[in-house]
């Protein structure tokens, strides 16, 4: 997932946009946050294995090179507590609570077979992507800088973190972890319709300036991670960050949350990591209406794009 993006300062120049021109220029040193120095609020701080943990394993996603095998994380007993207990809750709430129409998540779920009794582990769930959309996973320690989140999907890559959530905490973490990622992210990015609308919002960061990205990022945080969709009568979990979590998707059950059409083009609020729980979800009317809307928005920021992106991206 991005990180919030600081609000450009008005009166610096823009440093000029280094456009990448393949996955290898798209930078991922740069981490900014939820990677293995934990704050003094992540129920893991004052648990030193943990922590040793994550140094551990961001470190392998750190020196990972591209095109080569994603190491494979020998999870501990513990871990895969963590992970079983998000399955048992959520395998009860997906039938009622997750979207499923056409090419969305329950179609794609099933592919995967994942079993509550083993971490599912990142490089085969990469090859399974590909086979299917053309993604690829790439590891990465934490945040990325918003841009080079995004810049990522352009190339058809998803970059995920592998590290486990702390096991006190398995109903919600406002982190991305190997659960969300797993569970969030990668079934959907299995379904050609969806991987599409993501490809195309990479793109339109390619040559965005920070103004747009910040706006991008946004209208990413609240779709894709946490957008919801209208089916029949009923509103279903569409964004990776409800699917990911038994605490967020039972409070979106719930109906507590305020629900806001979604408009691509008007004003978003600012998205937090630290504000819990959604308080208000955008609603897609359908995914169609809403990819139409996302991928409109995101062709007006290809119009400048020059022609060898274009071809870098497949968009020529
Ligand atoms: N709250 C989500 C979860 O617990 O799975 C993670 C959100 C990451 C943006
Ligand atoms: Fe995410």
């Amino acid at each position: 997932a991005p990180a919030p993006a600081a609000q450009p300062a008005e009166a610096q120049a823009p440093a000029p946009i280094k456009i990448p021109r393949s996955l290898a220029e798209v930078d991922n040193g740069q981490i900014l946050g939820f990677s293995a120095d934990l704050s003094e609020d992540h129920p893991g701080f004052h648990d030193a294995v943990y922590k040793q943990r994550r140094v551990d394993i961001c470190n392998l996603a750190r020196t990972h090179q591209i095109g080569q095998p994603i190491r494979r994380i020998a999870y501990t007993p513990e871990e895969v507590d963590v992970w079983r207990t998000v399955m048992t809750e959520l395998q009860q709430l997906f039938p009622q609570h997750a979207c499923k129409e056409v090419g969305r998540f329950l179609r794609c779920w099933p592919l995967f077979n994942f079993s509550p009794d083993e971490v599912p582990q990142l490089e085969d769930l990469s090859a399974v992507l590909q086979r299917a959309t053309g993604f690829q996973i790439r590891p990465v320690a934490g945040l990325l800088r918003p841009r080079d989140f995004l810049n990522g999907l352009a190339f058809r890559t998803f970059h995920s973190t592998q590290y486990m959530r702390h096991h006190s905490s398995p109903r919600y973490t406002p982190e991305p972890d190997v659960v969300h990622e797993v569970i969030g992210h990668v079934p959907m990015l299995a379904d050609p319709a969806y991987a599409d609308l993501v490809h195309q919002i990479g793109i339109a960061s390619l040559t965005a300036d920070d103004k747009q990205i910040w706006h991008l990022t946004k209208v990413y945080w609240y779709t894709v991670e946490f957008g919801v969709v209208r089916e029949g009568g009923d509103v279903k979990a569409f964004g990776a960050g409800v699917l990911s979590s038994f605490g967020e998707l039972q409070h979106m059950a719930a109906d507590r949350a305020e629900l806001v059409p979604l408009d691509v083009s008007a004003p978003l609020p600012k998205m937090s990591y630290k504000d819990g729980y959604q308080q208000r979800y955008f609603v897609l009317e359908s995914f169609e209406e809403g990819a139409a809307q996302l991928k409109a928005y995101c062709r007006t920021l290809h119009q400048e794009m020059p022609d060898e992106v274009r071809a870098a991206v497949g968009l020529l």
